[in-house]
């Protein structure tokens, strides 16, 4: 490994470990080198405030002076809430920069670049440039397309089962996975669940791991059944939007509007239309999007292609039976060589489960 690695692998790791903080902007990390030292580590904190490079620069002072920044993205060429971050850059007198990966915010794209070779900065753009692109998967989607990177979770026993025959599903899987998925939970803006699932377990939808924030919470209703005295719509921890369908209980609307729930109404006359759900949130700006649903919605946001990433947890275990629920249902397709491929694909073990992640190759 270079010291170019070297360096960059430290503003990753640091930037990384604000995962789910700093939403919708993007996770950067920096590190000033001079003469071998370190003089100076930033890393963004959250949307709005310093971007990384600004609180490197900081910590460094004088010895920015000749000194190499490592950035794990292009620094900023234009004046938004901060920034721009390359003219901070080129007023420190810095005299190399190092970056990871390209903004592809089409606002900055190669413009931030442009601005440092032209002040007469050395510039070298592509160390650890895969790991970078992976770390900010989210913002490299809502910042292009505006709608949210969507992650499926679910949790199944090895043969696909998502309860028994009987229904019965505590627990599936065990509690390191769980806690996993609770921390995932935390590092979504939106977790999106059925009313189906909140009328059988009244579930409160926080991620109870003690880093975490809450994300909104977010049922699927088509003639809103839910009840109102369900946790979700009373007990004030975090906002829940529902959406239902034009066949909506009217007077319940108004009931769940008056406790401070929101209501959308998609153009379907008697489902939810997801794809209309997941336009509605991009516009609303939540960047990312967790779906712990069952198969039937599971089954609507594959079938539509809206399903970014996967993440599956599949304990050890049998339960058979011809009729228990499986995680994917619907209609299914007809041919095997239609069946929807995962790219990249990872098995690792939590606890004494398994986890695997990949990406739907979209149609
Ligand atoms: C960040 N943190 O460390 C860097 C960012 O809304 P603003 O003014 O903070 O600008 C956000 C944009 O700045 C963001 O979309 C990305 O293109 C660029 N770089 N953003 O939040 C950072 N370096
Ligand atoms: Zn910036």
């Amino acid at each position: 490994m270079s010291n170019h690695e070297f360096y960059m692998d430290l503003a990753l790791s640091n930037a990384q470990a604000l995962k789910g903080q700093t939403d919708p902007n993007p996770l950067v990390g920096s590190v000033i080198v001079k003469d071998h030292r370190i003089v100076g580590i930033g890393t963004h904190l959250k949307a709005g405030e310093p971007h990384a490079e600004i609180h490197a620069l900081q910590m460094a002072g004088d010895m920015s002076h000749g000194a190499t920044i490592y950035v794990t993205l292009e620094p900023c060429s234009h004046i938004g809430r901060t920034g721009p971050c390359a003219q901070a850059i080129i007023d420190a007198g810095i005299q190399k920069v190092i970056i990871a990966t390209l903004d592809p915010n089409p606002i900055v794209s190669g413009n931030g670049v442009n601005m440092l070779r032209e002040a007469g900065i050395d510039v070298l753009v592509g160390v650890r440039e895969d790991e970078s692109r992976k770390m900010n998967e989210v913002f490299n989607k809502f910042i292009v397309e505006k709608t949210p990177f969507v992650t499926l979770k679910a949790a199944s026993t090895l043969d696909g089962k998502i309860a028994t025959h009987t229904l019965d599903s505590k627990w599936i899987t065990a509690t390191e996975a769980r806690l996993d998925a609770h921390l995932l939970r935390s590092q979504h803006m939106a977790i999106l669940v059925g009313v189906g699932t909140v009328i059988e377990d009244d579930p409160e939808l926080t991620a109870r791991v003690s880093t975490g924030r809450n994300p909104l919470r977010i049922v699927l209703d088509s003639t809103l059944r839910i009840p109102l005295e369900s946790k979700l719509v009373t007990d004030g921890l975090v906002d829940t939007w529902i959406f239902t369908s034009k066949n909506q209980n009217f007077a319940k609307r108004q009931a769940l509007e008056d406790l401070g729930v929101s209501v959308f109404e998609t153009s379907h006359e008697t489902q939810v239309d997801v794809v209309d759900v997941v336009r509605t949130l991009g516009e609303k700006g939540i960047s990312s999007l967790f779906i712990e649903g069952g198969g039937t919605i599971n089954a609507a946001f594959l079938e539509n292609d809206l399903i970014d990433k996967v993440v599956f947890y599949f304990a050890p275990k049998i339960v058979g039976g011809k009729t228990a629920p499986t995680f994917i249902e619907g209609m299914g397709i007809e041919w095997m060589k239609d069946a929807i491929d995962l790219r990249d694909g990872e098995f690792s073990k939590v606890g004494q489960d398994f986890k695997f992640t990949g990406y739907p190759q979209k149609r």
